[in-house]
């Protein structure tokens, strides 16, 4: 399931992109002071899609794990991200929204607690998933987001399926250590890709905001570690971690082909060590307290 809903992205993206034009409002008109929540992958997802609404010019974006905000700034707008539209401290944090923003959701299903309790909702029911792991979902949010902040993502679907026609260019077997870095509205990935190796290889996987690695996390790396670089190569960061055994892994792609390459790489990490990535250990699709 996990691997057939990581091959299906690229025809998923380029379903959502012809609709491009009726999901940017789901984040606030332009101006407009927006919160993003969620949880897990649906955090990650926030992190992103903050970053990205600032450099987009479209206002200011803070993002937060459901678990952790508090009423506190003003917004015109809270926007809740689940695939589940179920989760527990999603739909905890909305309902201590004080009145006055817009409530708005981005979710996989309609119909659920989040969607009754949203003013309005996008909902991609298309990019909806089986597998607990989450993948085709959160890249399809960034997706749609980064095009109605017309961002130019012509040759996305195609970059997509040119990297799933090869094998991947890493042996899984050689490494037992798994490092994302990322910056701006990919550190949000490069967390999203740590968080698949755990979910679904149940190894050891860390993230950094990309130039933070040098500071401190580095002193692990070792030649068992591979170090993933999300966004534009950074030569001389790439340099500093070869020099500690480790090897770095760039691919010259869109952020989103990368983020879908790393999900490759936690299935076949799985596979390798006798574990099924759809059955993910302690996890459920929605945690529900
Ligand atoms: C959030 C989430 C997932 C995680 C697991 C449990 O789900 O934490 O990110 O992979 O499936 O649920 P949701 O609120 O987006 O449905």
């Amino acid at each position: 399931t996990t691997s057939r809903e990581i091959a299906s992205q690229p025809d998923v993206w380029a379903r959502a992109l012809t609709d491009a034009h009726t999901a940017g409002a789901v984040l606030g008109q332009p101006g407009d002071r927006t919160l993003i929540l969620g949880c897990g992958t649906s955090a990650f997802v926030a992190e992103s899609l903050a970053a990205l609404r600032e450099a987009a010019g479209q206002g200011e974006t803070d993002a937060a794990y459901a678990s952790e905000w508090r009423p506190g700034r003003r917004y015109d707008r809270v926007v809740a991200i689940s695939r589940s539209g179920t989760t527990t401290e999603v739909v905890d944090a909305l309902r201590l929204v004080p009145d006055g923003p817009v409530r708005a959701g981005i979710l996989g299903v309609a119909g659920t607690t989040l969607d009754l309790a949203c003013d309005e909702s996008l909902v991609l029911d298309y990019a909806d998933e089986s597998s607990v792991v989450q993948t085709r979902f959160p890249t399809t949010v960034l997706a749609l987001a980064r095009a109605s902040f017309d961002e130019d993502l012509t040759g996305l679907v195609e970059e997509g399926r040119t990297a799933l026609a090869a094998p991947l260019p890493v042996r899984v077997q050689d490494y037992d250590h798994f490092v994302f870095l990322g910056t701006s509205w990919t550190y949000g990935l490069a967390q999203e890709a740590a968080l698949k190796i755990r979910e679904a290889a149940q190894a050891w996987s860390e993230s950094y905001p990309a130039l933070d690695y040098r500071h401190g996390p580095i002193a692990v790396a070792h030649p068992g570690t591979l170090v993933m670089l999300f966004g534009a190569l950074d030569r001389a960061l790439a340099a500093d971690i070869e020099r500690t055994g480790a090897r770095v892994w760039h691919i010259d792609a869109d952020p989103l082909v990368q983020l879908l390459q790393a999900q490759r790489l936690a299935v076949e990490l799985a596979e390798s060590r006798g574990l099924s990535p759809d059955r993910p250990r302690h996890l459920t699709r929605s945690v529900v307290l």
